[in-house]
């Protein structure tokens, strides 16, 4: 049989499922995934090889209308998923009317290539609201093939993922077949990190942080890592310590604990706070966080 390959690209508003679905597809936690908006930052690509196909997941942040730098960059992303898709996934939630964007909506509905749309979390959902909820994409996007799905209970995955196959076009691989994402060991480092702020902390604060591992030493039984979090103001940085330094303390060993599972080894982390003043709008720092700036 002919190999397929190709670019598969998830898009979608914010906290509807895009990173458990891309996790799913893969079988790895690539993706750090939380109950708050904006918790994907970049494009990160999750790639699932078979010996007749190389799919090449991209997982993105949710669109929303950027204002600060940071986010203009994470459309950024979002933008260049649209421009190299063989096939788009658009993710919606049960509930959902449309993209807040309207100019993202249109490009959806202007698609020249297959649109996916994956009405998730139907896990939530009863039957009757689940076939209005179809009626109402499906005149919104009469060119999209509707897939209701649960990315949480991994529901209608596997169906999607063979529709996949199916639109992918014939070509070779574009990665070495043993290669699961485009992303360095220390980027799942600082965004497991990440996570656990998201998880923990309140208000403006996860927005606020950024991480940065300085220090990556992988022996033959454990990994020593030094990381950097990086808030805005000096307030903040008091926060993230907390009382006796506990709230930060609570952060390195669930990160440990995370780590110690993806890269199958022992892990210890040293972690810091350093006050970065308004590294979110700040072209050079966002550069040098991976972003495009
Ligand atoms: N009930 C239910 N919850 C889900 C499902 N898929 C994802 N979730 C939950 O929805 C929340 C957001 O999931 P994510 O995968 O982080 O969403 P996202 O679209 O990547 O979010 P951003 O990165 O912020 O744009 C998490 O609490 C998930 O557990 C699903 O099928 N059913
Ligand atoms: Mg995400």
């Amino acid at each position: 049989m002919a190999h397929k390959a190709g670019f598969v690209n998830i898009i979608g508003n914010p906290n509807v499922g895009k990173s458990t679905l891309m996790n799913a597809f893969v079988g790895e936690k690539l993706s750090i995934i939380t109950s708050k908006a904006q918790t994907t930052r970049h494009r990160i690509l999750g790639i699932v090889n078979g010996d007749d196909f190389q799919v090449i997941l991209s997982d993105t942040p949710g669109i929303i209308k950027p204002a600060y730098e940071l986010q203009t960059s994470m459309m950024d992303f979002v933008k260049s998923a649209f421009e190299d898709a063989d096939v788009l996934l658009y993710m919606v939630e049960i509930g959902e009317k449309a993209l807040k964007d309207e100019a993202f909506f249109k490009k959806i509905q202007n698609s020249k290539i297959p649109v996916l749309l994956l009405l998730n979390k139907i896990d939530t959902s009863d039957q009757e609201t689940l076939e209005t909820q179809m009626e109402h994409w499906q005149s919104l996007l009469p060119n999209a093939e509707i897939h209701p799905i649960s990315a949480l209970e991994n529901f209608s995955v596997k169906e999607v993922f063979n529709r996949i196959l199916e639109l992918l076009p014939e070509a070779p691989p574009y990665y070495p077949k043993d290669q699961l994402t485009d992303k360095p060991e220390r980027f799942f480092v600082n965004e497991t990190i990440r996570e656990k702020i998201l998880l923990h902390y309140k208000k403006e604060i996860p927005y606020s942080v950024e991480v940065e591992t300085e220090e990556f030493l992988e022996d033959d039984d454990i990994i020593r890592i030094r990381s950097v979090i990086m808030v805005e103001r000096d307030t903040q940085k008091g926060i993230i310590i907390g009382h006796k330094g506990s709230a930060l303390k609570r952060v390195g060993v669930e990160a440990r604990k995370d780590l110690e599972k993806f890269f199958d080894k022992q892990v210890h982390i040293e972690l810091y706070v350093k006050v970065n003043k308004n590294w979110r709008s700040n072209s050079q720092q966002l550069r040098r966080f991976g972003y495009n700036g």
